[in-house]
């Protein structure tokens, strides 16, 4: 008979998933790996299992496996819509308090529309953005500042960093402290450079850059949660290559893009969507200079091509 005694109830963090086994970070600072419970495969449509999700986990000592015996509601994710795939919708992150962002000012080349609609997915999820721009040793920083000006005129906040040199790195730990904080962005911009950094004795595997190509070679493949020892997490993901945003909710793209909100409710129609609408007040700030001629590009660049 197998008793109750013989079993122990754990409460932890999804670290990463493989496959069917997901590595769960308990309270006790073990991790261990666990496999979901039948009934919840039946329960839950989409991603079962995310990095970040909430889990309970019970310990069989007679079988030695763990088995996640309750997963709890997301308060939100940070999900990943793919391009041209009717709809398929991944969690890349479940409950993050905030995501960074990281480009690097060169190699790879910062693709800054890329950033915009990853911008346009943490407002669409209520996820607070920061954005890391690194590899400031390979540019001065004059020209690093102005590319991302942009982001700081519209109220994120913006790190300047180089890892090589160990520049920009209090203020990130400052920021990162406390809290799930999702580091995400295109291949070799050193997402897992900044985490072997920041976290001592952490060592996730990091790559060189492609001479050939100037772009990451896609070194981290799994999400990752990492504890960090001053308090909080945060999570590592494999580079991004494309960013679709299928299903985001177009009616409220204006608002997602922060720098147009002091404008909002100011146009002649109540349904102007800011193409070429007379008396458009965000056309009008653009004309002024008030509003990046960028920026708004890219806002006309997702309105057209997803809605
Ligand atoms: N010059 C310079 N190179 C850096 C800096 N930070 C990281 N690198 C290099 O950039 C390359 C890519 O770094 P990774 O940390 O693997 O990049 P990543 O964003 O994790 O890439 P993926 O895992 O593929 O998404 C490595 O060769 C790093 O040594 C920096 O501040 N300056
Ligand atoms: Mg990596
Ligand atoms: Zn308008």
């Amino acid at each position: 008979m197998t008793s109750k005694a013989h079993e122990e109830v754990h409460h932890g963090l999804v670290a990463r998933v493989r496959g069917p086994i997901a590595d769960i970070l308990l309270e006790d600072g073990r991790v261990v790996p666990a496999v979901p419970r039948g009934t919840l495969k039946r329960r839950r449509r989409g991603t079962l299992l995310a990095v970040g999700d909430r889990v309970r986990v019970r310990e069989r000592r007679d079988k030695d496996t763990w088995v996640i015996e309750e997963i709890a509601p997301r308060e939100r994710a940070l999900v990943r819509r793919w391009p041209n795939t009717r709809g398929r919708v991944d969690v890349i992150v479940a409950n993050p308090d905030q995501a960074l962002f990281m480009f690097a000012v060169r190699d790879p080349h910062p693709r800054l529309n890329m950033l915009d609609r990853l911008l346009v997915i943490a407002e669409d999820n209520e996820i607070p953005a920061g954005i890391v721009v690194n590899k400031i040793d390979l540019a001065d920083e004059a020209t690093a500042r102005a590319l991302f000006r942009d982001y700081e005129l519209a109220g994120y906040p913006v790190f300047y960093t180089s890892i090589l040199k160990g520049i920009g790195l209090e203020a990130i730990r400052e920021h990162v402290k406390d809290r799930m904080t999702v580091l995400a962005g295109p291949s070799g911009t050193g997402k897992s450079s900044l985490i072997n950094a920041l976290e001592p004795g952490v060592t996730l595997p990091t790559g060189e850059i492609s001479r050939k190509w100037r772009q990451g070679r896609h070194t981290t493949v799994m999400a990752q949660l990492i504890p960090l020892r001053e308090g909080g997490y945060i999570v590592d993901t494999p580079g991004l290559r494309e960013v679709g945003l299928w299903g985001i909710d177009l009616d409220n793209l204006d608002y997602y893009f922060p720098e147009f909100r002091p404008y909002l409710g100011r146009c002649k129609f109540n349904d102007c969507r800011h193409i070429n609408e007379p008396g458009c007040a965000i056309i009008q700030a653009v004309e002024e200079g008030k509003i990046s001629p960028r920026r708004y590009e890219s806002y006309l660049n997702i309105l057209l091509s997803e809605g």
